[in-house]
């Protein structure tokens, strides 16, 4: 790690269905008209309109914290709430209130609302061997047109879904493009997943060069095809985007 900070967009994915082994952890202790949120942690907040689903990492600790009394809640990873308890996320200062420990096997399947996307319905949680415990929020939300690992992972759960244990149609959606970029057509992640002939969430090095690649194109020469800010440049709309969701009360900030 770098001695920089950080600045994330902690986007809130509010939970509509529980998955069952989730269902039965969270029984009476969450009231009536309580909300739990997944809360991600993205550096490109102009892309959540092509959130498809949402990634854990199966093996992670998570836990549940209590952000207001009876009415809010985020699930996030044990590391991210001792930071964010730091960060005046949490309403006493120094303390991360927990009141369920879960582990992300337990939570895949989970229906969850995200913000701006297209799946207005709601995404799915899905499992992502290669989220680290050890960033962000451990909690991944997927935009596979601009992230080649998302879009690497998805292809993977749709290929072998009986495997992960899930259904297939969480995972094989439909990928809406939403930025332009003069070198890798509107598609920027499946354009260098297939270029760069990766086969596998598990070509990490392959993956490490698509991921700088995708960045810098779509940062600097990328243009919005989608949303309230299109035809504006990416550099132009990540702000706009961000504050739009803080705004709403759909994001915070978290820095780390
Ligand atoms: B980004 P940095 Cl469209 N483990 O959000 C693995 N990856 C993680 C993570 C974790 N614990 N926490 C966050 N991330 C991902 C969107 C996105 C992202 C797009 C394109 C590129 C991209 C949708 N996924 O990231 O190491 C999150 O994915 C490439 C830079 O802190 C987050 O932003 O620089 C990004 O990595 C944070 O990466």
């Amino acid at each position: 790690e770098g001695v920089g900070v950080q600045e994330y967009t902690a986007l809130k994915l509010r939970v509509k269905e529980w998955a069952a082994p989730a269902q039965k952890k969270v029984e009476g202790l969450i009231p009536e008209g309580g909300k739990v949120y997944f809360v991600p942690a993205t550096l490109r907040p102009e892309t959540m309109y092509g959130q498809t689903c949402c990634f854990v990492g199966p093996a992670i600790d998570y836990a549940i914290y209590e952000v207001e009394k009876g009415k809010e809640y985020y699930f996030v990873s044990d590391r991210a709430a001792r930071n964010m308890a730091f960060q005046s996320i949490f309403p006493t200062w120094g303390v991360y209130p927990k009141i369920a420990d879960l582990k992300g096997s337990d939570v895949v399947g989970t229906l969850v609302h995200a913000p701006l996307s297209v799946q207005s319905d709601g995404v799915r949680i899905l499992p992502m061997e290669s989220v680290k415990a050890s960033k962000g929020t451990g909690v991944v939300t997927s935009v596979p047109s601009d992230s080649p690992d998302d879009y690497a992972t998805m292809m993977e759960l749709v290929k072998k879904a009986e495997y992960y244990g899930i259904k297939k149609e969480w995972a094989d959606l439909e990928i809406l493009p939403i930025i332009e970029t003069p070198s890798y057509g509107n598609l920027t992640a499946k354009f260098l997943v297939e270029k760069m002939k990766i086969n596998s969430p598990k070509d990490a090095k392959q993956l490490a060069e698509a991921k700088d690649l995708a960045y810098k194109e779509g940062f600097y020469k990328g243009k919005m095809i989608y949303g309230d800010f299109a035809g504006k440049s990416v550099e132009e709309a990540k702000p706009l985007v961000r504050q739009q969701l803080l705004d709403a009360g759909e994001a915070f900030a978290y820095a780390e």
